[in-house]
């Protein structure tokens, strides 16, 4: 019987690593691949390295629409993307004239967040303004 088949994918990962360990001691003379050279092997395992996976990210994408004032688009930028206001003016004509552009990159969560921040101040006050993400 396989019992590998019933660890978790994480004790599975961290008995190969031990088993790699183990395998690889030269001066290991009681052969019980504990390398220690004496008494039973106690099993600990220890993390050899640290794990850490960057997040995705993710583009927050403003639309053009006929609408919406251009002070208001200038407004958003630097309320919720902390654009200075040539920064801002800069992106609200970009997405003026070709339709769309990118207001930052950011993590799912805060991308998230600051869609639903600019949609409902947008609906607030009657302006048609679009805003989702994009994976980056
Ligand atoms: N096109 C709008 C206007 O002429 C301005 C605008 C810019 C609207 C960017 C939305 O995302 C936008 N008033």
């Amino acid at each position: 019987m396989n019992h590998r088949r019933y660890l978790s994918s994480y004790a599975a990962r961290m008995q190969t690593r031990a088993q790699a360990r183990m395998n690889k001691s030269d001066d290991d003379d009681d052969g019980n691949g504990d390398g220690d050279d004496g008494g039973p092997s106690t099993g600990v395992v220890v993390r050899s390295k640290p794990k850490a996976k960057k997040p995705s990210m993710y583009k927050v994408i403003m639309l053009n629409d006929d609408y919406t004032p251009m002070e208001f688009v200038v407004m958003i930028l630097e309320r919720f993307f902390n654009k200075n206001h040539e920064e801002a003016s800069h992106i609200m004509l970009h997405v003026h004239q070709k339709g769309v552009g990118v207001c930052g990159v950011y993590t799912y969560e805060i991308a998230e967040t600051k869609v639903t921040q600019v949609m409902d101040l947008a609906r607030q006050h009657q302006h048609p303004l679009q805003c989702t993400l994009e994976k980056a």
